[in-house]
Parts: C-alpha cells; structure tokens; sequence
C-alpha cells in the first residue's frame, strides 16, 4: 500500500511542479513593463527616436525596441552594449560621465544615434 500512495504522491508532486514552473517562466512576462522613469528612445522600422538626445550626468537612458524585428545598441566606444532586444524588450543604462556617446545597432550599422550627456 505505500507503494501505491508514493507513486501518487510522487505524481502530484511532479504536476505541482510543472504548474510551479510554468508559473516562474510566465512571471518575468508579467513583471516586465514598471515604466521608465528617465528619457527613452524608441526603436521602430530601422530608426532610433531621437536619434540625438541630451541628458545630464547621472540620467539613465532606456531603449525599446517597438520595431517587429530584433535590434542592439553599442556604444562606438563600448562604453555600453545591449543582449539583441526582442519587439518591445529594453536596454537601460545610466551615463556618469560627460561627453557624446555615439551609438548604432551591431545588426544593422547603418543604424545610428547619439547621447549628449552634459555635467550635472
Ligand atoms: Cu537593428
């Protein structure tokens, strides 16, 4: 008899755990979007918008990529580079020194744009 209560036992645990895990999987989905607080720019049909932006030092930027195909963005000087955004993924990051961060997309180069970042 125990050993039939194990096995049931080991079959609920096991669809427990499939539920447990399609509940993690699905919770960074419903987490993803908190809004922004600093200035973003948008990434649709092969365009950075504004394609110029000036912030001061301290001003984290968020990119997001609105177009329907993948895109990235690295620094000229790889001061920073995002992982390749997926539709609607973004890429945060936050200047702390003065200067102008030309930037463009590795998958597309002809894809460019550029920060301002001035003292605070
Ligand atoms: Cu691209």
């Amino acid at each position: 008899m125990s050993q039939r209560l194990f096995r049931a036992g080991a079959l609920s645990l096991a669809l427990s755990l499939v539920f447990l895990t399609d509940a993690v999987i699905a919770a960074p989905t419903l987490a993803a979007a908190p809004a922004p607080s600093g200035p973003t720019v948008k990434i649709d049909n092969f365009v950075f918008g504004p394609a110029a932006l000036t912030v001061t030092v301290g001003t984290t930027v968020t990119w997001i990529n609105q177009d329907d195909i993948p895109h990235t963005v690295v620094a000229n000087d790889k001061s920073f580079k995002s992982r390749v955004l997926d539709s609607d993924e973004r890429f945060a990051f936050t200047f702390t020194r003065p200067g102008e961060y030309a930037y463009f997309c590795s998958l597309h180069p002809h894809m460019v744009g550029k920060v301002i970042v001035r003292p605070a």
